[in-house]
Protein backbone atom coordinates (compact mmCIF):
# COMPACT_ATOMS: atom_id res chain seq x y z
CA UNK A 1 0.00 0.00 0.00
CA UNK A 2 2.63 2.37 0.58
CA UNK A 3 4.63 1.50 -2.11
CA UNK A 4 1.86 2.25 -4.21
CA UNK A 5 0.98 5.64 -2.50
CA UNK A 6 4.40 6.07 -3.46
CA UNK A 7 4.45 5.65 -6.93
CA UNK A 8 1.27 7.28 -7.50
CA UNK A 9 2.94 10.57 -5.76
CA UNK A 10 5.75 9.94 -8.39
CA UNK A 11 3.65 9.51 -11.23
CA UNK A 12 1.77 12.94 -10.00
CA UNK A 13 5.01 15.26 -9.87
CA UNK A 14 6.44 14.27 -12.54
CA UNK A 15 4.80 16.63 -15.24
CA UNK A 16 5.95 19.39 -12.38
CA UNK A 17 9.59 17.75 -12.10
CA UNK A 18 9.98 17.77 -16.09
CA UNK A 19 9.16 21.91 -16.47
CA UNK A 20 11.34 22.41 -13.41
CA UNK A 21 13.97 20.58 -15.13
CA UNK A 22 13.40 22.17 -18.46
CA UNK A 23 13.04 25.52 -16.94
CA UNK A 24 16.92 24.65 -15.31
CA UNK A 25 18.22 23.34 -18.60
CA UNK A 26 16.85 26.78 -20.35
CA UNK A 27 18.49 28.81 -17.73
CA UNK A 28 21.49 27.33 -17.56
CA UNK A 29 21.61 27.71 -21.60
CA UNK A 30 20.65 31.14 -21.47
CA UNK A 31 23.18 31.75 -18.82
CA UNK A 32 26.19 30.04 -21.41
CA UNK A 33 25.35 32.48 -24.26
CA UNK A 34 25.70 35.23 -21.68
CA UNK A 35 29.45 34.08 -20.53
CA UNK A 36 30.26 32.30 -23.51
CA UNK A 37 32.48 34.49 -26.49
CA UNK A 38 30.09 35.50 -28.92
CA UNK A 39 29.67 33.11 -31.37
CA UNK A 40 31.46 32.54 -34.84
CA UNK A 41 29.42 31.26 -37.19
CA UNK A 42 28.92 33.28 -40.25
CA UNK A 43 25.33 34.73 -40.93
CA UNK A 44 23.88 34.58 -44.06
CA UNK A 45 26.04 36.63 -46.56
CA UNK A 46 22.54 38.68 -47.62
CA UNK A 47 22.13 39.57 -43.99
CA UNK A 48 26.01 41.71 -44.46
CA UNK A 49 26.13 45.43 -45.23
CA UNK A 50 29.08 45.52 -47.83
CA UNK A 51 31.08 48.12 -48.53
CA UNK A 52 32.36 47.53 -51.93
CA UNK A 53 31.05 44.93 -54.28
CA UNK A 54 32.19 43.49 -58.28
CA UNK A 55 29.84 43.20 -61.58
CA UNK A 56 32.16 41.20 -64.13
CA UNK A 57 29.96 41.88 -67.70
CA UNK A 58 30.51 38.56 -69.64
CA UNK A 59 28.78 38.56 -73.13
CA UNK A 60 25.42 37.36 -74.00
CA UNK A 61 23.63 36.54 -77.18
CA UNK A 62 26.55 36.29 -78.29
CA UNK A 63 28.46 39.59 -78.68
CA UNK A 64 31.87 40.31 -77.59
CA UNK A 65 30.44 42.73 -74.92
CA UNK A 66 31.83 42.37 -71.53
CA UNK A 67 32.97 44.69 -68.63
CA UNK A 68 34.27 44.96 -65.27
CA UNK A 69 31.92 47.32 -62.59
CA UNK A 70 32.87 48.27 -59.18
CA UNK A 71 30.25 49.07 -56.93
CA UNK A 72 30.83 51.08 -53.60
CA UNK A 73 27.97 52.00 -51.27
CA UNK A 74 27.55 55.05 -50.71
CA UNK A 75 25.01 57.18 -47.72
CA UNK A 76 22.46 57.49 -50.67
CA UNK A 77 22.68 54.66 -52.89
CA UNK A 78 25.37 53.34 -54.68
CA UNK A 79 28.40 54.33 -57.21
CA UNK A 80 29.22 52.38 -60.27
CA UNK A 81 32.20 52.70 -61.67
CA UNK A 82 34.34 51.13 -64.47
CA UNK A 83 34.63 50.50 -68.50
CA UNK A 84 32.51 48.26 -71.08
CA UNK A 85 34.03 47.40 -73.88
CA UNK A 86 33.13 45.24 -77.47
CA UNK A 87 30.33 47.93 -77.55
CA UNK A 88 29.63 49.60 -80.94
CA UNK A 89 31.60 52.78 -82.02
CA UNK A 90 29.73 55.88 -80.58
CA UNK A 91 26.86 53.86 -79.89
CA UNK A 92 23.97 54.33 -77.17
CA UNK A 93 23.65 51.18 -75.07
CA UNK A 94 21.15 51.28 -71.67
CA UNK A 95 22.26 49.70 -68.68
CA UNK A 96 20.35 48.24 -66.05
CA UNK A 97 19.82 46.52 -62.34
CA UNK A 98 18.18 43.79 -63.27
CA UNK A 99 16.80 41.25 -60.43
CA UNK A 100 18.18 37.97 -60.40
CA UNK A 101 21.96 37.91 -60.50
CA UNK A 102 21.68 35.20 -63.24
CA UNK A 103 23.46 35.25 -66.06
CA UNK A 104 23.10 31.39 -67.41
CA UNK A 105 20.68 31.65 -69.94
CA UNK A 106 22.27 32.43 -73.93
CA UNK A 107 19.97 35.88 -74.16
CA UNK A 108 20.56 36.75 -70.54
CA UNK A 109 17.18 36.21 -69.96
CA UNK A 110 17.37 34.44 -66.80
CA UNK A 111 18.37 37.93 -64.71
CA UNK A 112 14.67 38.43 -65.13
CA UNK A 113 12.99 42.12 -65.28
CA UNK A 114 14.52 45.51 -63.90
CA UNK A 115 15.19 45.24 -60.29
CA UNK A 116 12.44 47.23 -59.02
CA UNK A 117 10.99 46.31 -55.63
CA UNK A 118 8.95 49.38 -54.98
CA UNK A 119 6.83 48.11 -58.18
CA UNK A 120 6.39 51.23 -60.33
CA UNK A 121 6.64 51.91 -63.75
CA UNK A 122 9.75 51.58 -65.74
CA UNK A 123 11.26 55.45 -66.09
CA UNK A 124 14.36 57.59 -65.96
CA UNK A 125 16.08 57.76 -62.68
CA UNK A 126 16.29 61.23 -61.24
CA UNK A 127 13.04 62.17 -62.60
CA UNK A 128 9.71 61.07 -61.76
CA UNK A 129 8.86 57.33 -61.18
CA UNK A 130 11.46 54.58 -62.14
CA UNK A 131 12.97 51.62 -61.50
CA UNK A 132 15.33 51.39 -58.74
CA UNK A 133 17.44 49.44 -60.86
CA UNK A 134 16.55 52.21 -64.08
CA UNK A 135 20.04 53.98 -64.96
CA UNK A 136 21.11 56.59 -67.69
CA UNK A 137 22.31 55.48 -70.58
CA UNK A 138 26.13 54.44 -71.75
CA UNK A 139 27.81 56.55 -75.01
CA UNK A 140 30.63 54.27 -75.85
CA UNK A 141 33.36 56.20 -77.40
CA UNK A 142 35.33 55.38 -81.08
CA UNK A 143 36.73 52.48 -80.05
CA UNK A 144 33.45 51.12 -78.49
CA UNK A 145 34.44 51.54 -74.96
CA UNK A 146 32.20 53.02 -72.61
CA UNK A 147 33.08 54.46 -69.39
CA UNK A 148 31.11 53.81 -66.02
CA UNK A 149 30.66 56.61 -63.47
CA UNK A 150 27.04 56.28 -62.30
CA UNK A 151 25.67 57.15 -58.51
CA UNK A 152 22.62 54.93 -58.41
CA UNK A 153 20.08 56.57 -55.68
CA UNK A 154 17.86 54.27 -53.45
CA UNK A 155 20.03 50.92 -53.84
CA UNK A 156 21.57 48.72 -50.99
CA UNK A 157 24.83 46.98 -51.19
CA UNK A 158 23.84 43.76 -48.53
CA UNK A 159 21.97 43.78 -45.57
CA UNK A 160 19.20 41.46 -47.04
CA UNK A 161 16.15 44.82 -46.84
CA UNK A 162 14.43 45.51 -50.45
CA UNK A 163 16.58 47.58 -51.73
CA UNK A 164 19.84 45.44 -51.63
CA UNK A 165 21.49 44.66 -55.12
CA UNK A 166 23.60 41.96 -53.94
CA UNK A 167 23.14 39.19 -56.26
CA UNK A 168 21.34 40.85 -58.68
CA UNK A 169 22.68 42.00 -62.02
CA UNK A 170 23.98 43.93 -64.29
CA UNK A 171 22.67 44.13 -67.67
CA UNK A 172 23.84 45.90 -71.42
CA UNK A 173 21.21 45.95 -74.10
CA UNK A 174 21.87 46.52 -77.51
CA UNK A 175 20.13 50.06 -78.20
CA UNK A 176 19.21 52.84 -75.74
CA UNK A 177 17.01 53.08 -73.43
CA UNK A 178 14.23 55.56 -74.40
CA UNK A 179 12.85 56.17 -71.00
CA UNK A 180 9.65 55.79 -70.81
CA UNK A 181 8.34 52.30 -73.04
CA UNK A 182 7.23 49.81 -70.37
CA UNK A 183 8.18 47.81 -69.14
CA UNK A 184 11.83 47.94 -69.87
CA UNK A 185 12.17 51.34 -72.03
CA UNK A 186 12.64 49.33 -75.45
CA UNK A 187 16.21 48.84 -74.90
CA UNK A 188 16.68 46.04 -77.51
CA UNK A 189 18.68 42.77 -76.78
CA UNK A 190 20.70 42.02 -73.87
CA UNK A 191 24.24 41.94 -74.73
CA UNK A 192 26.39 41.92 -71.54
CA UNK A 193 25.53 40.34 -67.74
CA UNK A 194 27.09 40.16 -65.12
CA UNK A 195 25.95 39.17 -61.09
CA UNK A 196 26.83 41.55 -58.35
CA UNK A 197 28.94 39.66 -55.97
CA UNK A 198 30.47 41.51 -52.50
CA UNK A 199 33.96 41.85 -52.51
CA UNK A 200 35.55 41.11 -49.24
CU1 LIG B 1 18.09 46.05 -68.74
ZN1 LIG C 1 13.29 49.98 -65.64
Amino acid sequence: MRALVLASNAKSTAPYSKRVWIGAALAVSLAGCASAPPPKPPPPAKTLPFQFARANLAPVSGTLVSGSLRLIAQADGVYLTGEIGGLGRGRTHAIHIHERGDCSAADGSSAGGHFNPAGVAHGRAGSGAHHAGDMDNLVANEAGVARVDMHVRGVTLGGGGPTDIIRRAIVVHAGPDDYSSQPAGNSGARIACGAIDPEF
